[in-house]
This record gives C-alpha cells, sequence and structure tokens, in this order.
C-alpha cells in the first residue's frame, strides 16, 4: 500500500500527466453500473403510461427520486415534495413507501449480471460491480485489440498506451460494459450507466459521468486529476460523515486538499492504516476486490417498542413480524429450515438491555409452490406462529412479570429451491430422502457425498442445545443418510445404467427430472457448507422428528421402507405400492425376481428392497 502512495505521489509531483508517469501494473478491469433514476424507472417499466411525463417518487413528504423529465424542471432528489411540486407542478407522484417491486427489479438485474460469470457484488439497490478482469484476458486471445475503439465515452484521451497493455484490457471492458447494459434494456427495460476503470472507486465515480443512458471510461494515468476535480471528501465513498469532520477540522476539505496532505500528517491525524488508505483513495488508488454477493445468511425483522410486558401483546407483535417476514421470504426464494426468535428483555433493577434468541428447525414441507412463488398456507402461517411462541415461552418465564423492548423474527437457513412452477420440484423437494430415490441415477460414488451430512447433521454438531426439541421434524438426519447411501448402492447393481430408471413410474418428464437433480445438488451443496458458527446453531436434536410427516404415515409399510420417503411419494404411487405389498407375490420382491414380471421391471417397487 505504501508503494502505491509512493507511486501516487511521483504522478503528483510531476507537473503534468505524461505517459512517463505511466509505469506499474493495472492488471483489473471493473465496471460498476447504476440503473438511472431507479425507483421511477421501476414504476415506468410497471406501468408505461407514465412514461414521456415527469414522474416522482415519493415517499412521506419527501421525492426520493425523480424521471429525468421532472429533473430538466429542477426537481432534485430528496426535495420536499412541496418544493418538487412549485418547480414542476405537473409532475406525476407514485408511492415508493412500499420497496417490494424495486427490490425484485434489483434482483434481477443482478440474476443479468450473473450471466458473465463474472464476479458480481451488488452495492445498494440499483448498483453493481462485475469483475471483468479474466473475461477481458478470454477476450484478448481472440479479439484484435489493434483497431477497437472504446464503447461509449473517455474520461480524457491518451496519446500512448500505457506498458503494461491496461488501455486495451479496458476498451474490451468497456465492450463488455455496452454488452451488459443492452441485455438489460433490452430484458428488463431499463436504461442504466456504467463506469469502467481499473478499479472499483475510479468505475463508480466516474459512472455517473455522462448520465443518462451512457457510459466512461477512465484510464489509470487520469485517475489522479479526475479525483483533483471532485469537490468535497465526502464524494469518495468508503469516506464517512466522520472522517469527513475530521478532515474538515484539519483544513482537508476537497480532494485536491486530500491529495496535497503529506502522509505523516494524516498519520498523525488517523492510524496508520487508515492514513494510507485516506491518501490512496484520494490519489485514485484503491485494491479493494469485487466480492460476489451472495444470498444473505439470513432474512430477518426486528420490532422495538418502549415496552411490552403482555403475552397476548408479544403474540400480536409476531404475527405481525411473520407477516412481514413471509414476503421477504417470498422475495428470496429459498425455503427456510430455521427459525430464530430474539428478544430484547429490559433489565428494570440493573436499568440494562439485553438479547436472547432461540431457534428451530422447522419442516419445508410448510412451504408450497403456488403459481411459481413460495406460499404458505393459514395452517403453515399457525404452525409456524405455533413454533414462535413456543420458542418465546422457553426464552420467558411467564410466571414472573417480563418487559421488552423488541421482538425479532429471522429464517437463518436455507434449502435451495428452481424456480418455476413445477409441481413435482416443490414435491421433490420436501426433504432429502425423496431425493434419494432420484439419486439412483447417479453414479454409486456420491454416496461418499452423502455420507458427508452427518458430518454437519444438527446431532452431530457439539452445539449446546437450546432450541426446541419438539418443535419441527429435522430434514437431515444421519440415520437416513445411511439408507440413503445404502440405497444408492443397491441402485447401481439392480439399475445398471441410468436409462433403466423407468422415469415414467416416478410421473417426471426428462426436464422435470432435470430440474430434480439441480435442486438434489443445490440442496447438498448448501447442506455441506460447514456451519460457520456453530455455537449459534441452536438446531433441534429432533428426537421426535418424524412427527409431521407420520401425519397419515404408511401403516401398511413394511418394516424396511423408509416411511418418510413413502409419505413423500404421490398418492398414486402410494396406493400402488400399497396394493403390491398387499400382493407379496407381485413386484414386491424385484432383486429375487426382477425379470419374471416384465411389467413391473423398472417400477419404483425395486427401490423399496429390504437391505443386507
Ligand atoms: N433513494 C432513496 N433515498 C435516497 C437516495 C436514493 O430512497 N436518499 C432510492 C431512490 C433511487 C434509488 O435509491 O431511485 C437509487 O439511488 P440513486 O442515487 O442511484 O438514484 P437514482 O437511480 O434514482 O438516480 P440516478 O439516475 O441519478 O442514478
Ligand atoms: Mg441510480
Ligand atoms: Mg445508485
Amino acid at each position: 500500500m505504501d508503494d502505491s502512495v509512493l507511486q501516487s505521489s511521483r504522478n503528483m509531483e510531476s507537473s503534468s500527466s505524461t505517459y512517463t508517469d505511466i509505469d506499474g501494473d493495472h492488471p483489473k478491469a471493473i465496471i460498476h453500473i447504476d440503473i438511472d433514476c431507479f425507483y421511477a424507472q421501476v414504476e415506468m417499466v410497471r406501468n408505461p403510461e407514465l412514461r414521456g411525463a415527469p414522474l416522482g417518487i415519493q415517499q412521506k413528504n419527501i421525492v426520493v427520486t425523480s424521471n429525468y423529465e421532472a429533473r430538466s424542471f429542477g426537481v432534485k432528489k430528496c426535495m420536499l415534495v412541496s418544493d418538487a411540486m412549485k418547480v414542476c407542478p405537473n409532475m406525476k407522484l407514485v408511492n415508493g413507501e412500499d420497496l417490494h417491486n424495486y427490490r425484485t427489479a434489483s434482483n434481477k438485474i443482478f440474476a443479468v449480471l450473473q450471466c458473465w460469470k463474472c464476479p458480481v457484488e451488488k452495492l445498494g439497490m440499483d448498483e453493481n460491480f462485475i469483475d471483468v478482469t479474466n473475461l477481458v484476458q478470454e477476450k484478448l486471445k481472440s479479439v484484435n485489440t489493434a483497431g477497437l475503439a472504446v464503447s461509449g465515452h473517455t474520461y480524457s484521451e491518451p496519446s500512448m498506451e500505457c506498458p503494461c497493455g491496461c488501455h486495451a484490457r479496458l476498451r474490451i471492458a468497456s465492450q463488455i460494459a455496452s454488452e451488459m447494459r443492452k441485455k438489460i434494456f433490452d430484458d428488463l427495460g431499463y436504461t442504466t450507466c456504467a463506469g469502467i476503470a481499473h478499479n472499483k472507486l475510479l468505475a463508480k465515480l466516474i459512472c455517473p459521468l455522462h448520465k443518462p443512458n451512457d457510459q466512461t471510461t477512465i484510464y489509470p494515468e487520469h485517475g489522479t486529476s479526475f479525483m483533483s476535480t471532485l469537490s468535497s471528501v465526502r464524494s469518495i465513498p468508503s469516506i464517512g460523515s466522520k472522517t469527513t469532520e475530521t478532515l474538515i477540522s484539519h483544513k482537508i476539505i476537497t480532494v485536491s486538499d486530500l491529495q496535497e496532505a503529506p502522509l505523516e500528517v494524516l498519520k498523525k491525524i488517523f492510524s496508520s492504516d487508515m492514513a494510507v488508505r485516506l491518501k490512496n483513495l484520494g490519489l485514485g488508488e484503491d485494491n479493494t476486490p469485487v466480492k460476489q454477493t451472495g444470498k444473505p445468511q439470513s432474512i430477518g425483522l426486528e420490532d422495538s417498542f418502549k415496552t411490552v410486558s403482555v403475552k397476548s401483546e408479544v403474540e400480536d407483535k409476531f404475527s405481525a413480524l411473520l407477516q412481514r417476514l413471509l414476503v421477504l421470504m417470498r422475495e428470496d426464494g429459498r425455503i427456510p429450515v430455521s427459525l430464530r426468535v430474539t428478544l430484547r428483555k429490559r433489565d428494570a433493577k440493573r436499568l440494562s438491555s439485553h438479547r436472547e434468541s432461540r431457534q428451530a428447525q422447522i419442516s419445508p414441507s410448510i412451504f408450497t409452490l403456488n403459481n411459481g412463488l413460495l406460499t404458505v398456507t393459514d395452517a403453515g402461517q399457525q404452525k409456524l406462529m405455533s413454533i414462535v411462541m413456543r420458542l418465546f415461552n422457553k426464552l420467558i418465564d411467564l410466571s414472573k412479570p417480563f418487559h421488552l423492548t423488541l421482538v425479532g423474527l429471522a429464517f437463518t437457513k436455507f434449502q435451495e429451491r428452481m424456480t418455476g412452477r413445477s409441481s413435482i420440484v416443490n414435491y421433490f423437494m420436501n426433504d432429502i430422502s425423496v431425493q434419494s430415490v432420484l439419486n439412483l441415477q447417479n453414479d454409486c460414488d456420491t454416496s461418499a457425498t452423502s455420507m458427508d451430512y452427518s458430518a454437519v447433521s444438527p446431532s452431530s454438531s457439539t452445539t449446546t442445545d437450546l432450541s426446541d426439541a419438539e418443535v419441527e421434524p429435522s430434514p437431515k438426519k444421519p440415520k437416513k443418510v445411511n439408507w440413503i447411501a445404502k440405497r444408492r448402492c443397491l441402485a447401481k447393481e439392480e439399475v445398471a445404467s441410468p436409462s433403466k430408471l423407468k422415469v415414467g413410474e416416478l410421473r417426471l418428464n426428462s426436464k422435470e427430472l432435470e430440474k430434480v437433480s439441480e435442486l438434489r445438488l443445490n440442496s447438498r451443496d448448501r447442506s455441506l457448507t460447514p456451519r460457520a458458527s456453530p455455537a449459534k446453531d441452536n438446531l433441534s436434536d429432533a428426537s421426535d422428528s418424524m412427527k409431521d410427516i407420520e401425519e397419515g404415515a404408511c401403516e401398511d409399510c413394511p418394516s424396511y421402507v423408509d416411511k418418510e420417503v413413502f409419505n413423500a411419494l404421490p398418492d398414486e404411487m402410494q396406493q400402488e405400492l400399497k396394493a403390491m405389498w398387499k400382493n407379496p407375490a407381485g413386484a414386491d420382491k424385484p432383486r429375487s425376481s426382477p425379470r419374471k414380471n416384465k411389467a413391473k421391471t423398472n417400477t419404483i417397487m425395486k427401490y423399496f428392497v429390504p437391505q443386507k
């Protein structure tokens, strides 16, 4: 870091930015994309009649953003509605307090950007960084860079190439940025701006230079001079209000001031690391990586208040939180398998507060797919509420008065699901045991993987269990995993090739099967993720975990049949199996006489064979 400061300082010291300044290496190519007047565009895409005339998005008494037509009248972000209407009396207002559509749009944009298979880091709702370095390297192999022009604007034209080759790379990156913006527009209808640079800082700051619906590339040697055009140190993204205040108190107000401030002076004001970082930022230097954004580890909501000390009130609060949480869950798309309840308790004697949480596993079968959306029936919601209240009862001794100042609910673990309307996917995602039927297609070698489940199974965890063992069944248990592993191996012996799996018997078409296989992989990958913090995972041991699934259980099942698997099968298949068990002379002994009854050779029956 010190080196880069020295390097940049050297650049600063030269009277002008000549090409003798260009040395060093600028290997990265970063794109920053920001959606134009985001909330306003979302509303205009939803309702095209709003296009072409001034539009403001109102939250409370503020216009949080407006389209470019309104901006041309002088409407600015975060203007009071009254002021905005004075400058633009014809502006239509749309209420933007419900963020649902904006979040959905944001997720769709993120998904489009993932198509390039480069790291994408989401910043807020309408911005993304994309590190296209590797993609550019790939393209360099096939693209003739000699005649390749930049796509869009250039901050400042270079008169010679940088020896490290970054100019050519950034030109290619600008072409990629164009493709990305075009795809966002073609697929979703949003116009965007992009900044292209060798680091995140410059890519972000150069992005709005040509607004709306355009893009700008900046070359490394112009970074310092571009930064000096920024009037306030606050314009630098990682400099917050406190640091700004401190800098201002030392008469460092503009970015130029920061550039000129000797590092030694900054080190007297800030820690050494911070001083170096500030100095670098001022000079346009930034080596922070683009970190791939993943889904959040948990989705939660909290409600704080002065006091709640009656159980029925707590229940109301949780009920309201649950409704909102289910909306967030639907937007997220993953199936929760763990629910956490948090309380903040006020201790009147000690005049202090502290938080306590408990969590329990929940059965994925509570959730259903309805028109491709994850939903919970009224009965499912009641079930979730009863889990919440049981956890609450464990956190609070109701025989004594209590004083709460916050309640929180969060889904803390998830199973991946495939999107789409396929009911069979929904059906098969209920439990990994069900997936084991499908694993018959796979190599027996995967049994080793299936055994890995035990390594992350709740009961093998060293966690001190604080949770509610009665609450809900565990979706993954080592006991069952053994069954799966054995079953897979049996399958290999008995089903010589995947084609022998009579897919029709499973009422699956090949597309659905593909989806389910993917689903299984997703689910397995999730399950194999080691717990970051076992102490926080107070998962239930689920000793009576079969309770839910055994409702309407298979009383006629032979003892060797895994009831969870059986209960997860479609009704017709259950009926078929039951009929066969009633007639043991039939196909319930597929291993002993697999070819005698030709019609039944490849039925589901063969997978319900006794273990040796
Ligand atoms: N937003 C908000 N409150 C703010 C600033 C922004 O609610 N103080 C919301 C509304 C914006 C969205 O965030 O539409 C994205 O913020 P931007 O700063 O990117 O602004 P816009 O996308 O609206 O406009 P621009 O075209 O300048 O990017
Ligand atoms: Mg924007
Ligand atoms: Mg933005």
